[in-house]
């Protein structure tokens, strides 16, 4: 009997220890997030143009251009759910399989999700931080909508500094790469859910697994490691993680 690629994928994750999960925005879209580069994602609407809106350099001289598209997003993430792929991983976490999660998710739905072990490389929108000081920081839950929809500046009470919500632009060092370098290292599965495998450092993670380590990738679109991966899946997460049993119906 021949196997199918699920039930390769189940015997993987079985016969795994130390699955380290590698999320992306594709994780979150069936809660209602707008992932970046899918056809229809964020990137796909010709008036923002995403180098820009990330770069910190700008975002110094014009706060306006990040608040605006900032209060497009938020409102999508705010009260967003883990979707069954979130859930899946949580799972995983309770049978004694998944040693952490590497996300380049902003949106905390691994924490709302009740996983443990999770590594934001890119930061998350619970606290706005000020960029002169990190120290200096707000609840994003105690702006009011109205603050965030005006995509006005936000200036720090204490510095005067510009602040912004605690995610990574471009221009600045990603969050506890050692960290989730060391976690890549330690796995004996890497498991790459939901990110087309493009924003560096975290697009080259999979290239420090250790030998024998499986390499599983399972995202709607091709990426650049598909061809050195032990199986790939190009099926929605929502849909694998229901097809595994790994989530309550
Ligand atoms: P991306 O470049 O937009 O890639 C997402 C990938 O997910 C694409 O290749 C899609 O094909 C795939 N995908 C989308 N939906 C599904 C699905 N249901 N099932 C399977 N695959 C799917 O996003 P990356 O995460 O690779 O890029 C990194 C950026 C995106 C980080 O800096 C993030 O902060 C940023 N981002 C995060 C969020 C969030 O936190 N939810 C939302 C939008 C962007």
């Amino acid at each position: 009997m021949q196997l199918t690629n699920y039930d390769k994928l189940m015997d993987l994750l079985l016969n795994a220890t130390d699955i380290v999960a590698l999320t992306g925005a594709g994780i979150s879209t069936s809660a209602g997030i707008s992932d970046f580069r899918s056809p229809k994602g964020i990137y796909a609407d010709p008036s923002i143009d995403g180098e820009r809106v990330f770069d910190i350099n700008v975002f110094k001289e014009d706060p306006t251009i990040f608040g605006r598209f900032f209060a497009k997003l938020y409102p999508q993430i705010k009260d967003a759910q883990p979707t069954k792929a979130h859930k899946m991983l949580k799972k995983l976490e309770e049978m004694g399989k998944l040693r952490s999660i590497v996300t380049q998710n902003i949106d905390g739905l691994h924490t709302k999700a009740g996983s443990g072990n999770i590594i934001e490389v890119h930061g998350h929108v619970r606290e706005y931080v000020c960029v002169n000081s990190m120290h200096h920081r707000l609840n994003t839950a105690d702006f009011t909508g109205a603050q965030i929809a005006s995509g006005e500046a936000v200036i720090c009470k204490e510095c005067q500094g510009l602040m912004k919500p605690d995610v990574i632009f471009f221009g600045e060092h990603v969050k506890d790469l050692e960290k989730a370098l060391t976690e890549v290292q330690r796995a004996d599965l890497v498991l790459v859910m939901g990110t087309s495998l493009t924003v560096y450092p975290v697009a080259g993670l999979p290239e420090y697994c250790k030998d024998g380590t499986k390499l599983v990738i399972l995202n709607a679109m091709p990426t650049k490691f598909d061809d050195i991966a032990d199986l790939v899946l190009r099926d929605d997460l929502d849909t694998i993680a229901e097809k595994l049993g790994l989530v309550d119906k």
